[in-house]
């Protein structure tokens, strides 16, 4: 009874300080309620389109609902477990003995329990790299874990990945390498594609939920190699009749390739791209209609960029990024590496550009040869976790009460929200939101602090989407103010405590004497 009192009491607490938020913008929040689409779908754009009527269609576009659940996740693990591991290398030539894979103790448990450590909410584990040996026992190759030692055969490593997922509450996905260097049907293309999905169906249907399919594009065949026309559109159709709710990541048509391994985000992520064509329907050179992006490519997203596709006739598609980076040097586990992996100081600057930029963290964290994860990535994901986890314990700007609207003036769909944080706070860090199932809006914005005579600006930046996290030098201070400079359109107010907070990182050396 007393519990269910003090939860009604903070559910008073929360509308009131809802209310009490200031908000000055140029459009009337659910002005375009009537244009918002229901879902994930493509707006066509047209050379006769003109600068307004792009950024309108732009500001339209919203995700699936698989879009927003995975965009939810924030963090992820990459698993490169496999044949690899035991050899010691990073791309296999396919031809290796079974026997080689021989984990001495292995405990899908215990990669749960060390990610999770992290505040990670999905794992993805390579089911089969490129050099085609898979870690359940496909009944359509000979080349996996039934001719290895390990479990004397009647191993399942995808099975054990998958019930110690769903045990501690992990996301599962599953990465699928379509370049299969052993598989001798390959690049016989109908064949070949036929085994692929008698592998997909094994791995859709034998495991419970699957989160994720990752695709990737990698093919390392030579002039002389295999030529194989992949079958994307029959890939695609039968995740969406064997597991609707999964993503299809990177050679799909759900999550894009942020166009690097070092775990870096542009400056400005949009998740509204455009792509040049009309023709949505999933086929080779389109593998649901977005082979023509350049995952590479500075600007993805920008109106200029919109215009310049526009202007070759397109579509603007929901295409979130997602950041896969290796907590060492590798992809698989080499001992050699032991010492190499990355600092919580390079781990904190890959979260808060990702997670904090509008993308999805996919951290990779390769198990060793007894199948375990080791102790130093282990060790280094606990802190990063705890120190994630201390910085955002407490939301200083969750109580904010109503200012004084200061008289800003307005362009496009920009506005002001001003918190008064009842009394001087001490922070570091700033996070911000938009409510992306109304789509990517902000283009630029503004953050300042009230310095008692005057506000000053700290912080600024691009884009907002899902989540921006700002980290500045520590200020103490009881007024702040976010200016919404640019916008697609009506931007939303964003509201403490979901879609706007202020956070202290005492981990930080730059905090000033109090
Ligand atoms: C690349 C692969 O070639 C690497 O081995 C690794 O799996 C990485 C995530 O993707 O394309």
């Amino acid at each position: 009874m007393k519990a269910r009192a003090a939860r009604t009491t903070a559910r008073l607490a929360v509308a009131a300080v809802l209310a009490a938020l200031a908000w000055t913008g140029c459009a009337k929040p659910g002005a375009d309620d009537a244009v918002r689409p229901s879902g994930a779908g493509a707006v066509e754009i047209l050379p006769t389109d003109t600068a307004a009527e792009l950024a309108a269609k732009a500001a339209r576009v919203a995700p699936s609902e698989r879009q927003l659940r995975w965009q939810a996740l924030e963090f992820q693990a990459f698993v490169h477990f496999g044949m690899n591991t035991f050899t010691d290398r990073e791309w296999g030539e396919g031809t290796e003995d079974p026997k080689l894979f021989a984990p001495t103790d292995l405990d899908a448990g215990q990669w749960v329990e060390a990610v999770k450590a992290a505040g990670i909410r999905g794992l993805i584990v390579t089911a089969k790299h490129h050099d085609g040996f898979c870690l359940w026992p496909s009944r359509f190759t000979a080349h996996s874990v039934k001719a290895s030692p390990w479990k004397g055969g009647m191993g399942d490593v995808v099975g054990e990945v998958a019930a110690a997922c769903r045990k501690g509450g992990l996301k599962f996905g599953v990465y699928l390498s379509p370049w299969d260097r052993h598989e001798p049907s390959y690049g016989d293309s109908p064949r070949y594609n036929e085994h692929f999905k008698n592998q997909l169906r094994e791995l859709l249907t034998q495991y419970g939920e699957v989160s994720e399919v990752w695709f990737d594009g990698a093919c390392g065949e030579g002039p002389n190699g295999k030529r194989q026309v992949y079958d994307w559109a029959g890939y695609f159709g039968l995740i969406r009749e064997l597991q609707p709710g999964a993503v299809i990541s990177i050679m799909g048509p759900d999550a894009r390739w942020i166009g690097n391994e070092a775990g870096v985000t542009r400056e400005s992520e949009w998740s509204v791209i455009p792509v040049v064509g009309f023709d949505d329907l999933p086929d080779e050179k389109s593998p649901g209609g977005i082979a023509h992006i350049d995952a590479q490519a500075k600007d993805l997203g920008s109106l200029d960029r919109i215009s310049a596709v526009a202007k070759q006739g397109g579509r603007l598609l929901w295409y979130p990024g997602q950041v896969d980076v290796s907590i060492r040097p590798g992809w698989f586990y080499h001992a050699a590496e032991d010492d190499k992996v990355k600092t919580l100081d390079h781990l904190l600057e890959i979260y808060y550009t990702s997670v904090g930029g509008n993308a999805q963290l996919l951290l990779n964290i390769p198990p060793d040869t007894r199948g375990r994860i080791h102790e130093n990535d282990a060790r280094r994901l606990k802190e990063l976790g705890d120190r994630l986890r201390a910085t955002f314990a407490v939301n200083l700007a969750a109580p904010a009460k109503l200012s004084k609207i200061p008289d800003v003036g307005c362009v496009d769909g920009s506005g002001v929200f001003e918190a008064d944080l009842g009394g001087a706070r001490h922070f570091n860090v700033a996070m911000m939101k938009e409510d992306i199932r109304d789509g990517q809006k902000v283009e630029a914005f503004a953050l300042d602090i009230w310095d008692g005579t005057d506000w000053k600006e700290i912080a600024r930046g691009t884009t907002v989407g899902y989540q921006k996290l700002l980290r500045f030098p520590a200020v103490k201070v009881s007024r702040v103010r976010l200016r919404v400079l640019k916008a697609r359109g009506n931007v939303f107010p964003i509201l403490p405590p979901r879609q706007f907070g202020l956070f202290l990182d005492t981990g930080r050396h730059s905090l000033p004497a109090e």
